[in-house]
């Protein structure tokens, strides 16, 4: 198939570039650096140096003879999406051009309306362009599980029957989401689902938890096609700060009670998933909404987890609860569904202590670079 990839520098565009060309698929992929910028900006650099994107490119087709097509431009331009999308005429679209940093877009107003209007506009030029240039095109858009929050209910795949007064009727499940980042997403399936039933688009809509992980049957193969590894306060996640965190000898970093549930899927089953998305498309008028994780845990349960595989390598991983610095629940219900990909043949890889060790030892290696300013939270929520 023709994809392309917007958001192709990113932590999962990047794998998920190289995984569809190994597999054979035509792959443009168009990135603004957006996320390198911020990181440089507020020095959260990654713990790995990565190529730029044309040099990753290079790299992987001297070593693959395949090639990926690379673009750096703005997607939230209409004008640069627009000419992509009329020179691409993708017949998969992989969405993933959005600021993902929940911290960063709780830092002042303008993180939170760089954050707002990057996020939006790219998915409004997204569904315009296609409305204009493929509309047969399947959209495979990245979502958040932070869409839902953590309301006291089972959360349901995108959708809850409600019955009221005696009628029934089908709506999209309830949001709550917990930062402006998780705020927009929420804003992009409602303006999705909008032009879905108007116009006929066909979209799936992916609730991802977080991912962690860095090997992929292509990242393997070079440590200049890792994707970015980051382990601050503002794009690192919880799993890669304390991985960083035990190699560091700091203690690992719970915020609050440490009763925090999500649902974690490794880099490998995000690659599967959106594979699998892209092989059944949704129907044309049809928003198909997948929960995307394979296992739910605490983050006192992750910090256990790194603490007990550290210690069997040797360190002397110690846990510390802090304050917390969002205003999240702290201990609380939570029972998503997530059977829709798993029926497309979804075969998960689960967080073992083998996974565990093999980030802590990839982790090691970078040990020497790791900044110890970017450990502690800088940003709070303010309450
Ligand atoms: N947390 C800690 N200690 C830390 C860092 C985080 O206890 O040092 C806690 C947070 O308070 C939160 C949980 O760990 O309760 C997860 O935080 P996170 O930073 O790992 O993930 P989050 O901010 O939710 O965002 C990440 C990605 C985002 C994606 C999201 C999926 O950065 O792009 O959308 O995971 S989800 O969490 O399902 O919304």
């Amino acid at each position: 198939m023709r994809v392309l990839i917007l958001g192709g520098d990113g932590y999962l565009g990047w794998p998920t570039a190289m995984s569809l060309a190994a597999k054979g698929h035509d792959v443009y992929v168009i990135d603004n650096y957006l996320r390198r910028n911020i990181a440089q900006q507020t020095s959260s650099e990654a713990l790995i140096p990565t190529p730029n994107l044309n040099d990753r490119a290079e790299i992987f087709s001297s070593l693959t003879n395949l090639n990926i097509e690379v673009e750096i431009g703005d997607v939230a331009d209409y004008r640069v999406l627009s000419n992509t999308v009329a020179k691409v005429k993708p017949e998969v679209v992989i969405h993933y051009a959005e600021q993902p940093s929940a911290p960063y877009s709780m830092m002042g107003f303008a993180e939170a309306a760089q954050t707002f209007n990057n996020n939006l506009s790219a998915t409004f030029n997204l569904i315009w362009a296609l409305m204009e240039h493929a509309p047969d095109c399947h959209m495979v858009k990245l979502g958040t599980m932070g869409e839902y929050g953590t309301p006291n209910i089972d959360i349901e795949e995108g959708w809850l029957d409600i019955e009221h007064k005696g009628r029934k009727d089908k709506f999209l499940y309830p949001r709550a989401a917990g930062s402006l980042y998780h705020t927009t997403k929420v804003l992009d399936t409602d303006l999705l689902w909008f032009y879905v039933r108007t116009y006929g688009l066909r979209v799936t809509d992916l609730m991802q938890g977080p991912v962690y992980g860095l090997s992929t049957e292509e990242s393997d193969q070079d440590e200049r096609l890792l994707p970015n590894f980051h382990y601050d306060d503002i794009f690192g996640t919880a799993v890669n700060r304390f991985l960083v965190q035990a190699v560091a000898g700091v203690p690992l970093t719970v915020y609050g009670k440490g009763g925090q549930v999500r649902g974690y899927l490794n880099l490998r089953d995000t690659l599967q998933c959106v594979e699998l998305a892209m092989e059944t498309p949704a129907a044309k008028g049809e928003l198909r909404i997948l929960n995307q994780f394979t296992e739910t845990f605490s983050v006192n349960k992750l910090a256990d987890s790194v603490q007990r595989v550290g210690n069997q390598l040797g360190l002397n991983v110690q846990v510390q609860s802090i304050d917390n610095p969002r205003k999240e629940l702290e201990d609380h219900y939570y029972n998503p569904a997530h059977s829709g990909l798993m029926e497309l043949g979804l075969k998960p890889h689960y967080m073992t202590d083998d996974v565990v060790a093999k980030m802590l030892e990839q982790v090691i290696k970078y040990k020497d670079q790791i900044d110890p300013r970017k450990i502690m939270p800088r940003v709070r929520w303010k309450q």
